[in-house]
């Protein structure tokens, strides 16, 4: 029996699955969805034999946002003491690169959770929203920061102010996914992605994820001065030596994660 609740899990050559597994409510974030995804997410980052992670719902939804029902008779004392939500930073401090292949509504924290991975893909089905306002509050979980330094203001304003829905192609079109496709090849899409990434270096894919994470934070000088300097550190890996002889060699390279 799986040690989930609220979601399913699969790993298969070197590529972990999460899907939430909440389809009557469309799978919303409660704390037990929380807990799940990110014991889930830690334990596979842990797993050397995993080198990339997608994550996706199931039925007509990616995430409809957090719980409303859980959160309805929250209090402001309760929230702040227990830092609520504040558990998924686990996810975003995971360094296996993270897809999420965006099923169907990805709205409030659902939206905030695919914008928590590294590639976001969406099924032309999909459909994205900060639709918090119309509950008489705010995006909580990086809605109004991620979505922001994704869309731009104009964009992050008009869906947080209206909480209008942003479907699949205005999603790629203004920066928010990546691809989109079919809803029949989103998963095939979502593994080719993640198949890729898991042929490359591990050390390779971490620095990766270090460096571009580092450019939402950083002025472009010390961003640059970073990235040099994690260039220079790579020079110090086995998998560059081997990169860089299977090309010289015109073979294919093994790479060791090391
Ligand atoms: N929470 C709980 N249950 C939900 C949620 C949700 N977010 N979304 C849907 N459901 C449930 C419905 O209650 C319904 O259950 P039941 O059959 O028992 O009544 C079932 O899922 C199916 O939903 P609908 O009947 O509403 O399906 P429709 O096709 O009519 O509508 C929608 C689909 C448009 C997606 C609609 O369900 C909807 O608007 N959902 C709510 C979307 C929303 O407002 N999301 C934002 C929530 S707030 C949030 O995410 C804040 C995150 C940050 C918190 C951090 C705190 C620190």
């Amino acid at each position: 029996m799986s040690q989930y609740q609220t979601i399913l899990t699969e790993t298969a050559d070197g590529v972990a699955t999460i899907t939430l597994n909440r389809p009557e409510a469309l799978n919303a974030l409660n704390m037990q969805v929380l807990t799940d995804v990110t014991d889930a997410a830690a334990a596979f980052d842990a797993d050397p034999e995993v080198k990339a992670i997608v994550i996706t719902g199931s039925g007509r939804a990616f995430a409809a946002g957090a719980d409303i029902k859980e959160m309805k008779d929250l209090d402001f004392a309760t929230a702040y003491k227990a830092d609520w939500f504040a558990g998924w930073r686990r996810l975003t401090g995971v360094r296996t690169p993270i897809i999420a292949a965006v099923n169907g509504f990805a709205l409030g924290g659902g939206c905030e959770l695919a914008m928590m991975a590294d590639i976001l893909i969406a099924s032309s089905k999909a459909k994205f929203g900060q639709p918090e306002i119309n509950l008489g509050v705010l995006p909580g979980m990086g809605g109004s920061q991620r979505l922001t330094r994704a869309v731009g203001k104009a964009k992050a304003m008009d869906m947080c102010l209206t909480g209008r829905m942003m479907d699949a192609q205005e999603a790629e079109r203004s920066g928010l996914a990546a691809r989109v496709v079919e809803p029949e090849a989103l998963m095939d899409t979502a593994y080719e992605i993640a198949g890729t990434i898991a042929k490359k270096s591990a050390v390779a894919t971490m620095l990766v994820k270090e460096a571009v994470n580092l450019a939402f934070e950083t002025t472009l000088e010390q961003g640059l001065n970073f990235e040099r300097r994690l260039f220079h550190s790579s020079l110090a890996t086995n998998d560059q030596v081997e990169g860089m002889s299977a090309f010289v060699e015109k073979r294919d390279p093994n790479f060791t994660d090391s």
